[in-house]
């Protein structure tokens, strides 16, 4: 989802990476980064100036921790105002005291309207509730049928008539549902290939006509700049409750969700992700944000890294590897402190770049153990000088740690190529940022 923006918003944040202070001048060529990528992405022109300027105004005069990369800073900022943009809350559908609920679809031919009544139909049968399909688009009378289809499809049922209009039909569905026990009905409304008078007349007179309880708008969210065009066409008329942003499985540039809860100031409330009935998402801005960076939980690393690095110890250490004095104590240290952090498997996942490792098996907390365990049975001048650690001491140490040599060797080969990778560090680059370099950024 959103891959070509996640990648290239990636690639202008990589030229922060480096940098030790947030001003106005290394912001300026990250965030116009940003900004062509988010206006490359169809991003609203407007929501794209306010964006920046948000995150510029929070970005600059940051204080920098020492253990945290100015990046990392920035993306949270950033993180923070995706979220922002897209609405805070996770946004639900309003369901009404009486019964049943109604609940109108309605959108360009070919947004997935259809496709979406059915999945919301078997979502909420799935949460207990019994709906009703109504097929209120009477143009095509392959329509109906579709709507039929799906409706065997997840059981379903469908009201229908050919011969009557959309209106009555919507009217009438509304009675049937009482008399049939259905607690939710789902009116399925034709579009056009275009906004038209015609359409847009339709639908109003069934939304007072029948008072929905819930209008969900839906667009395809591949149709770039044009959707806040027609989200805002079909708000005027119909001051929806919420969209549906359809087929964000395909090679989407999400631009769309970016633009239309900032410009139109409705929550998205579901993604389509596919064609099959059990292809819907409830939105959640956190993830799409995440998502959308591409980081992962980022923004709980940066928050946890903070809280948890002593400051004057991540100094000092900082100092130890820029003279080459780190050792296995050091590396205990190190991980006592990761460890406050959470499982290590939990850490990792927050690290960018860590899920693109295959092979985790590297940072599995029984592991961790065992080289506690390893690093617990070494005398001070052993974890001080690795190199005294002879054929004997490693017998030593596998016995007094319950390992083996094999795995004590592990260990100390390990512990060598961190050195080695260490000492090509240069002054001043934080943990969080080693850890990165570490898995490959
Ligand atoms: N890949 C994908 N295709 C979808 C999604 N939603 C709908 N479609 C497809 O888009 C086409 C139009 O959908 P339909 O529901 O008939 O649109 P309507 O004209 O608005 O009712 C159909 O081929 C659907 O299978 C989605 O989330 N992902
Ligand atoms: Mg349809």
């Amino acid at each position: 989802m959103f891959e070509t923006l996640t990648e290239k918003l990636d690639g202008a944040l990589k030229k922060l990476r480096g940098q030790h202070r947030i001003s106005e001048e290394n912001t300026a060529e990250a965030l116009n980064e940003v900004r062509k990528v988010l206006l490359d992405a169809d991003v609203n022109l407007g929501v794209v100036k306010s964006f920046i300027e948000n995150v510029t105004k929070k970005s600059v005069g940051q204080e920098v921790v020492s253990n945290v990369a100015p990046g990392q800073l920035i993306i949270k900022i950033i993180y923070d105002e995706l979220v922002a943009l897209m609405g805070n809350e996770k946004a639900e559908i309003n369901f009404s005291s009486d019964i049943p609920t109604v609940i109108m679809v309605a959108g360009l031919q070919g947004s997935g309207k259809t496709t979406f009544s059915g999945k919301l139909a078997n979502y909420l049968k799935a949460k207990g509730r019994q709906p009703l399909l109504v097929a209120a688009d009477t143009y095509r009378p392959a329509a109906i049928d579709q709507l039929i289809s799906l409706g065997a499809q997840i059981d379903v049922p469908v009201f229908s008539n050919r011969t009557d209009t959309a209106l009555s039909i919507a009217k009438k569905a509304i009675p049937y549902a009482k008399e049939h026990a259905r607690d939710i009905v789902i009116i399925d409304t034709a579009g056009r290939l275009a906004i038209d008078e015609v359409m847009m007349q339709e639908v109003a007179d069934i939304k007072s006509a029948v008072k929905p309880h819930e209008i969900l708008f839906v667009i395809d969210s591949m149709i770039g700049q044009d959707a806040v065009n027609t989200a805002k066409a079909f708000h005027d008329r119909l001051d929806y409750d919420g969209v549906v942003l359809t087929k964000l499985d395909g090679d989407t540039r999400g631009g769309a969700a970016l633009s239309i809860r900032s410009v139109v100031g409705k929550p998205i409330k579901f993604v389509g992700v596919g064609e099959k009935m059990d292809a819907l998402e409830q939105f959640y801005p956190e993830r799409m944000a995440s998502r959308i960076l591409g980081m992962g939980d980022i923004v709980s690393l940066v928050e946890k890294a903070q809280q948890t690095f002593d400051q004057k110890q991540a100094e000092k250490l900082q100092d130890k590897i820029i003279k080459s004095q780190f050792t296995l104590q050091d590396f205990y240290e190190q991980l006592q402190q990761i460890k406050k952090m959470g499982p290590l498997s939990q850490v990792m996942s927050m690290i960018p770049g860590a899920s693109k490792l295959g092979n985790m098996n590297e940072v599995d907390d029984k592991e961790l153990k065992y080289v506690e365990a390893i690093i617990l049975s070494m005398t001070k001048d052993e974890r001080d000088n690795p190199n005294i650690i002879n054929g004997s001491r490693r017998k030593r140490i596998a016995n007094g740690s319950g390992t083996t040599i094999q795995e004590v060797n592990k260990l100390l080969t390990q512990f060598t190529e961190m050195q080695k990778m260490m000492r090509n560090f240069t002054k001043g680059k934080s943990f969080a940022k080693m850890m990165g370099q570490r898995l490959g950024r």
